[in-house]
C-alpha cells in the first residue's frame, strides 16, 4: 500500500482544533465521529452534529493508514465513520454499530435528532435540516444528488487537471461552473434568507458547503481559478444567479457550524497539493484520475 498520503498534519488547527478539543471526551453512550480534519465528506457530518447540538466524541484519524480500528467499523476504510453505541434499538447486546457514507450519516442524524421545526433555530435545540413537506424533502434530496454526482466530481476533475489530461483546464472549469449555476438557479430567490430553501438551513447547504469552502484551493493552484463569475460585470439572469450564489456562499462562510469545523487555510493548501499535482493516492483522487465513480 502506498504511504504517500500518510504524512499529513495530524490534527485540526484553528477553529476546528477548538471544536474538536471540546468534543474529545464524551460519555460512553454518545456517538463517536471518526474524522480527518481536511476531509470535506467528514465536514458534512461534523456540520450536521454541530447543527443538531448532538453529544458526540470526535476522534481524528488518518484514513490513508487504514488502522484496524477503522476497518473494523468500516470495511471501506473511509472517513467519516460514525460509531453508534448499541442502545435499546440494538437489543442491548453491547456491541457497537457503525455507519458511513457522509450523506447517509447526515440523514441518520436528521432522523435521530429531528428537532422541533425550522422555527427552533436560534433557541439552542436541534434544528430540522429537511422540510416537513414531502415534496420539498424529495426536492432537497434531488439537489443533494446533484451536488454528489455533478458538482463534487467536477471539483476534483478541475483540481486534478494537469497538462497531460485528455481534457482541457477550461473545459473542466466550465463543467464545474455550469453545475454550480444549475444549483444556484434552484435556490430560493433569497428575499427570505440566504440558504437553498431561503430562511431554513438544510442538508442541501450541508452537502455543498465543504466544497464551496474549498474552491479557494482551485483559485490557489489552477491558472484562471475556479472561474465563478463576478456578478458586478454581468446583466440579466447571469447577474441574478451569480449574485444569488454569492449571497449563499458568504452566508455559508459565516455559519457557526461551518466556521467551527474549519482549520487554518494554509493547512488545506498543503494537503491538497497532492490533488493539484495529481499524485494523490486517495481513493477519490484515483477514481478521478481513472475516470471512475467516486468512492
Ligand atoms: N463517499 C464517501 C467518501 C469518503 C472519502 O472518500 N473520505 C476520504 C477522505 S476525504 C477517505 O477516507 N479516504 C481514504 C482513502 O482514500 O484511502 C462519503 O461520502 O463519506
Amino acid at each position: 500500500m502506498s504511504t504517500v498520503d500518510t504524512s499529513i498534519q495530524p490534527s485540526p488547527t484553528g477553529a476546528a482544533a477548538a471544536y474538536a478539543a471540546a468534543h474529545a471526551h464524551a460519555d460512553p453512550g454518545a456517538l463517536t465521529l471518526y474524522g480527518g480534519w481536511f476531509c470535506p465528506f467528514v465536514q458534512r457530518v461534523w456540520i450536521t452534529l454541530h447543527e443538531k447540538s448532538a453529544p458526540h466524541r470526535y476522534v481524528e484519524i488518518n484514513p490513508y493508514k487504514k488502522d484496524r480500528e477503522l476497518l473494523d467499523l468500516n470495511p471501506r476504510g473511509l472517513v467519516p465513520t460514525l460509531r453508534i453505541p448499541a442502545g435499546e434499538e440494538g437489543g442491548g447486546s453491547g456491541g457497537a454499530r457503525a455507519l458511513y457514507e457522509s450523506l447517509v450519516v447526515c440523514e441518520y442524524l436528521e432522523e435521530a435528532f429531528p428537532g422541533g421545526g425550522e422555527e427552533e433555530e436560534g433557541r439552542g435545540g436541534p434544528i430540522a435540516l429537511l422540510p416537513r413537506d414531502t415534496y420539498e424533502r424529495a426536492r432537497c434530496r434531488l439537489w443533494i444528488d446533484h451536488v454528489a454526482t455533478r458538482i463534487v466530481p467536477a471539483f476534483y476533475k478541475l483540481l486534478q487537471h494537469t497538462p497531460e489530461k485528455p481534457y482541457t483546464l477550461d473545459s473542466a472549469r466550465a463543467d464545474l461552473v455550469s453545475h454550480i449555476r444549475t444549483l444556484a438557479l434552484e435556490m430560493d430567490p433569497g428575499g427570505r434568507g440566504p440558504w437553498f430553501l431561503g430562511d431554513a438551513f438544510s442538508l442541501v447547504d450541508v452537502a455543498l458547503a465543504p466544497w464551496a469552502k474549498r474552491l479557494f484551493l482551485i483559485d490557489h493552484y489552477k491558472d484562471g481559478g475556479a472561474g465563478i463569475p463576478d456578478p458586478e460585470g454581468l446583466e440579466g439572469e447571469d447577474a441574478r444567479v451569480w449574485r444569488r450564489w454569492r449571497t449563499w456562499f458568504d452566508a455559508v462562510g459565516e455559519r457557526p457550524s461551518v466556521r467551527d469545523t474549519w482549520s487554518d487555510e494554509e493547512e488545506y493548501v498543503k494537503v491538497y497539493r497532492r490533488y493539484a499535482d495529481d499524485t494523490t493516492q486517495s481513493l477519490v483522487g484515483k477514481a478521478t484520475r481513472e475516470g471512475g465513480r467516486l468512492p
